[in-house]
């Protein structure tokens, strides 16, 4: 059987995490800075010296294709390597690593296989800069026009369009082109479930619906002290009123149900000033889709309550909105029994995370392989993910996409 190289594997992750280092371990490359740029360019190179046809698209999905000895549609494995502010190094990097991974060992094996195999990176799969998230991968399957993607501009107005042009990433291929036979995405949980039950590989049947709003509340500045509560139009109590009922929420829903305010602004966010403006967001997720809708019910009818006893106004702004996606079922049946025939422990699972997979299975028959994360830290400079069970991940990967390029 073909083994891959673990230490190669490593080494290209540790150096990707090189750029956009952050105190801790971590790396920070927001989708289309400086650092996002760099490290796109790092592994546009690395595609090229493996000698990959590499097309990057109008959204910047960049793709790496070897050729089969048949014309045929290629089997795609890819992820995303923009991250998170407080980014780990394993978080989407690792996917699309472990892809060149698997060529790279085809090349030294001289192993041809009858369809193409392609390796991608999708754009802005984080969201975390502009929403929505899974931007580039949700462009690629038709989801959202490129006109639309173009116009998400960031805290500071920098739109999309601008960004992939100055960054040198704005590619005339069309998005979705290419479309593939299967497509493979590997990735570490980043929740504690596969950590905590100690079993080596996630065999992934489904991603939960995603569900993210941002509030902007208008109520009244006023001085701290002089005013009585009576008086007050604080926007800033609308914002921790809702933050407090979507996890109460959340644990009286429970199963899959989760909610976070993860980002909150209040102006003029002074000590002795009532807070006239609020913007904050709202992260609601479940694996089942009418849950996820009265949550979503629930937290609307708890803001309109505060606004109108509290006179302040609020206007909800949608960023993103994906129903929970199940995966091929065939292709789920394919991972789990590579795994088990590398004698690798697996159990089925849904994803918490959202994943460039979700789009793609619009597109084509799709599949996930989750590896552990230690302590189930993700979106954290802590993030982790042992060696073998990186290594055992990208065997799996590699054992499942040969078998797809020969049928
Ligand atoms: O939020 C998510 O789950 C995805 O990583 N953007
Ligand atoms: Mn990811
Ligand atoms: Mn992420
Ligand atoms: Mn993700």
């Amino acid at each position: 059987m073909l083994r891959l190289n673990e230490q190669r594997l490593l080494g290209a992750l540790d150096e990707l995490a090189s750029i956009g280092a952050i105190e801790g371990g971590g790396c920070a490359r927001l989708a289309l800075t400086d650092e996002d740029r760099l490290g796109r360019d790092l592994v546009v190179g690395w595609m090229k010296a493996l000698g990959l046809a590499v097309t990057v698209d109008a959204i910047g999905n960049v793709i790496g294709v070897r050729a089969g000895t048949e014309n045929l549609a290629p089997v795609m494995t890819g992820s995303h390597i923009d991250t998170v502010r407080t980014g780990g190094r394993y978080d989407g990097n690792y996917g699309v690593l472990a892809g060149l991974e698997v060529v790279r060992t085809l090349n030294e094996a001289g192993v041809t296989t009858r369809r193409p195999i392609a390796v991608a990176f999708f754009t802005n799969e984080e969201g975390a800069r502009f929403q929505p998230d899974m931007m580039g991968s949700l462009v690629y399957v038709g989801g959202i026009g490129l006109n639309e993607a173009y116009a998400a501009v960031d805290k500071d107005g920098a739109a999309v369009g601008d960004e992939l042009r100055r960054i040198g990433y704005l590619g005339a291929a069309k998005p979705g082109a290419l479309k593939p036979h299967a497509f493979v995405e590997l990735h570490i949980e980043q929740g504690p479930i596969l950590d905590e039950e100690k079993v080596q590989i996630g065999v992934v049947e489904s991603v939960q619906g995603i569900s993210w709003t941002e509030y902007t509340v208008t109520g009244v500045s006023n001085h701290a002290g002089t005013t009585p509560m009576r008086l007050r139009r604080d926007a800033g109590y609308l914002a921790a009123s809702v933050n407090l009922f979507a996890r109460k929420l959340a644990w009286e829903m429970g199963g899959d149900q989760v909610a976070t305010v993860g980002s909150l602004a209040l102006r003029p966010n002074l000590i002795n000033v009532v807070p006239n403006r609020a913007v904050f967001s709202v992260d609601l997720r479940n694996t089942d889709e009418a849950r996820l809708q009265e949550a979503e019910a629930r937290v609307a009818a708890h803001i309109a309550e505060v606004a109108m006893a509290e006179r302040v106004e609020v206007e909800a702004k949608v960023l993103a909105r994906f129903e929970p996606v199940i995966f091929d079922a065939g292709l789920v049946d394919r991972v789990e029994h590579h795994a088990r025939a590398l004698s690798l422990s697996t159990r089925r699972m849904p994803s918490g995370a959202g994943h460039d997979a979700q789009m793609m299975q619009r597109l084509c028959p799709t599949a996930m392989i989750f590896v552990p994360s230690v302590a189930g830290l993700s979106h954290n400079v802590k993030e982790h993910t042992e060696a073998a069970d990186l290594a055992a991940g990208a065997q799996v990967l590699l054992n499942v996409m040969l078998e797809l390029a020969d049928t």
